[in-house]
């Protein structure tokens, strides 16, 4: 199968141009001046398909380095199959993601690894990568960390809260750490302080505060900013680079942001409702039908911040001046009826997430018409950075002869209006996003070579996507 995708502005991260591009079979063929022949050949007569991009960007697959499809957690499973959520991510422009596998204390790392490889294959619809929580850091997990990166795991999250469930302490911590520092893999950090969180939580529930707007508030930005504080040091202490997800605090930005200026490699990845929700949206409307309860919608960990004190905009300017590298979308999803709902009258009993895989690329070039992002930042945060970060680069996250065809043909002068009922695709009764209005649209979804999305259509199969064995993170030496 050949396709030629013409007419279009080419966007990498490096920049823009006027080009036309040649798929052959699952790769990139060329990148070519508008309307030129190779070598006399006539390549719009010899080809299969042609796209016709003209006023649009083509850009190359989007790649969301953190979603958790059916995650067992907090007394259920995270409502997206690997089915369900790789088809919504493709509907929205993305084209690989990669996934947490889950080994809770006292489970064996490689039983949990060859688990999520059963529950992936034959089922998503893009390609898939896997990094590996580490929840109790026994002897057999360090070897693990060494046999994982020839199976194409090269990054380990490790917890400082949820205790009794992910929390490592900080001897665990180290541990891991020591032994990312002589094998060269990446260690991923969910930097909370488990324990004051834990207390603030029973003093609220306590006091009789159950709704979730406290879930915000016992998850204070002070208990973010230590943790991270307290992860660089024990990174610099050992040696081990530090990739810091889903930062929602300016004071966990600004730890980041001092330990890359002293030389340290430490990284920062945020993600879309850090950019966009707050603490404020979290009160709930009286009005809905789930009254102050609807604040559920968007429990998370990190919890949204407090618009008042400006986290969302420090959130933006990170993104730019590059003291935060990336956007993902800690994707887990869960429904209010039968899930969120656990938490009606204990908010801590809310599962812990939000579904966005496929929204963050429409909602980041929002950022661009916004006047927050370049259109080459756009495609840096969301593709090409994600692929240079976690060992992808080259195959993914740029189009260039040679790489995946992993294209999206993206309108400027589309419209997506995102809610249950319109552009919806996860598995969830509800929107995060719901009356969100973005300024463009994602056309045509092209995975390896194939189109699985043409205009709203979903044209693929479940079992399109691969399994991606990645390399160490190319931001190191
Ligand atoms: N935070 C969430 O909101 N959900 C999954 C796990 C996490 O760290
Ligand atoms: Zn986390
Ligand atoms: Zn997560």
């Amino acid at each position: 199968m050949k396709t030629l995708i013409k007419n279009g502005t080419v966007v990498n991260s490096t920049g823009r141009g006027q080009a036309d591009v040649l798929l052959d079979g699952e790769t990139i063929a060329a990148v070519l001046a508008p309307g030129s022949s190779l070598l006399g050949f006539d390549i719009e007569a010899n080809v299969d398909r042609v796209i016709d991009a003209a006023g649009k960007y083509v850009i190359p697959g989007g790649i969301d380095a953190h979603t958790h499809m059916e995650m067992p957690f907090g007394g259920t499973n995270a409502s997206d199959t690997f089915e369900t959520g790789t088809r919504a991510a493709a509907h929205g422009g993305t084209t690989s993601i990669v996934d947490f596998v889950v080994q809770y204390a006292g489970e064996h790392v490689h039983d949990q690894f060859q688990l999520w490889h059963e529950k992936a294959a034959g089922n998503c619809a893009i390609d898939y990568g896997f990094h590996q929580i580490l929840s109790d850091v026994q002897d057999s997990s360090l070897t693990a960390m060494d046999e994982l990166i020839s199976e194409g795991v090269s990054s380990f999250k490790l917890f400082m809260a949820y205790k009794g469930v992910f929390l490592s302490d900080d001897g665990q911590i180290v541990k891991a750490m020591q032994k990312a520092a002589s094998n060269g893999s990446m260690i991923m950090m969910h930097a909370e302080n488990g324990s004051v969180i834990d207390l603030l939580v029973q003093q609220a529930i306590a006091a009789g505060n159950t709704s979730p707007y406290y879930h915000g508030l016992t998850r204070p930005w002070q208990a973010e900013e230590e943790a991270t504080h307290r992860a660089i040091m024990l990174a610099n202490l050992t040696g081990a680079p530090l990739f810091v997800v889903h930062v929602s605090a300016k004071q966990a930005v600004e730890q980041i942001a001092i330990a890359r200026d002293r030389g340290q490699n430490v990284f920062g990845e945020t993600c879309p409702q850090y950019l966009y929700l707050s603490l404020e949206d979290q009160l709930g409307a009286e009005s809905s039908e789930w009254g102050t309860f609807e604040g559920a919608k968007w429990v998370c960990s990190t919890p949204l911040r407090s618009k008042a004190e400006g986290h969302q905009h420090h959130m933006w300017q990170s993104l730019r001046t590059n003291d935060i590298q990336m956007v993902s979308t800690d994707h887990c999803p869960f429904c209010m009826k039968g899930q969120k709902d656990m938490g009606l009258a204990d908010f801590s009993k809310i599962p812990n997430g939000i579904g966005s895989v496929e929204h963050r690329m429409d909602l980041l070039y929002q950022g661009v018409v916004d006047g927050q992002l370049s259109l080459e930042r756009w495609v840096e945060v969301t593709s090409t950075t994600p692929a240079r970060m976690f060992g992808m680069y080259g195959t993914k996250g740029v189009i260039q002869p040679g790489a995946d065809g992993d294209i999206v043909v993206y309108d400027p002068n589309g419209h997506t209006s995102i809610g249950v009922g319109k552009t919806h695709h996860m598995n969830m009764d509800y929107s995060a996003w719901e009356g969100y209005e973005i300024d463009g649209h994602v056309d045509t979804v092209i995975s390896r070579g194939k189109v699985v999305v043409d205009g709203n259509e979903y044209l693929g199969t479940a079992g399109d996507g691969r399994y991606v064995k990645r390399g160490l993170s190319q931001y190191l030496i």
